[in-house]
């Protein structure tokens, strides 16, 4: 029996929808409502002591880490595959899920926090600190960063520098075939849509608009079943009935589109 702890909107868990859905495999969809702090609860938190989602439970297994159970799952349910066989392939896929983890999957949400989820804008900063940020056990400096009112512009122009590092490795990679791996549809792939579609969701598409290869292979990958099972209506921000502010501070959506190679 295999239970999902996950957000509709969540990037993290939409890695992990996909997969799932890439293998066929049925899951009980067990929804986390992070506006509520329901990934605070004390139930949440003996399961994921890290307060985010998603989670798996497997067979009463409890599994961390998108990345890690993308890993997992293809292993337990190896058809179709999802990676290489072979060492030296499987190296180059999980240098890719590092490297996604520690750049995009980071960089995407200054953005996303700035741009849709401030929630916090008009709370005095003293209670901010102690009732938004420090009740999170992994995410405490990261709120705490933000402050109320979102993030500087030094931190937004990091994370765009980031998020077109990305998107500069993807392009070269994409000169090689259909996927990131290549020929191989796969966790890197997989990995990595979530902050595709949600830079498309905040309106900067743009990034992208001198990386043909990136181009392509968004819209291949939008075409495949898996894509729309795990993407379902709800799960984009724009869906979800907040807002979506400007950048701001100073950066212009021109700004974006050159990072993007015009
Ligand atoms: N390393 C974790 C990170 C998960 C994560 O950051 N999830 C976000 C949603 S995408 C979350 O639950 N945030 C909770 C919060 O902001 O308090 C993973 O890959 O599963």
């Amino acid at each position: 029996m295999l239970e999902l702890y996950h957000t509709a909107t969540s990037t993290c868990s939409q890695k992990v929808r996909m997969t799932l859905a890439e293998k066929g495999v049925e899951f009980v969809s067990r929804n986390v409502n992070l506006r509520l702090n329901e990934n605070l609860t004390p139930e949440y938190l003996k399961l994921n002591p890290n307060g985010v989602v998603p989670t798996l439970v497997h067979d009463g297994n409890v599994i961390l880490d998108s990345s890690v159970i993308c890993e997992y799952l293809d292993e337990v349910f190896p058809q179709p595959r999802l990676g290489p066989d072979d060492a030296v392939g499987r190296a180059h896929l999980r240098k890719w899920l590092r490297f996604l983890e520690e750049v995009p999957t980071a960089a995407i949400r200054v953005p996303t926090f700035h741009m849709a989820l401030k929630p916090f804008a008009g709370v005095d900063q003293e209670t901010y600190r102690t009732e938004r940020a420090d009740i999170r056990p992994l995410r405490k400096h990261f709120y705490r960063k933000m402050k109320s009112g979102g993030f500087s512009q030094d931190e937004i122009e990091a994370s765009l520098d980031q998020l077109d590092l990305t998107l500069r490795r993807m392009e070269d990679a994409l000169a090689k075939g259909p996927w990131l791996m290549g020929q191989q549809f796969s966790l890197a792939d997989i990995v990595v849509i979530p902050t595709i579609d949600r830079l498309d969701d905040l309106g900067m598409a743009g990034m992208w608009r001198g990386y043909p290869g990136v181009t392509a292979w968004y819209a291949r990958i939008k075409a495949r079943p898996s894509y729309v099972t795990a993407f379902y209506p709800g799960s984009r921000i724009s869906q979800s009935g907040v807002t979506i502010a400007p950048l701001g501070g100073g950066i212009s959506q021109s700004t974006v589109r050159r990072k993007g190679g015009e």
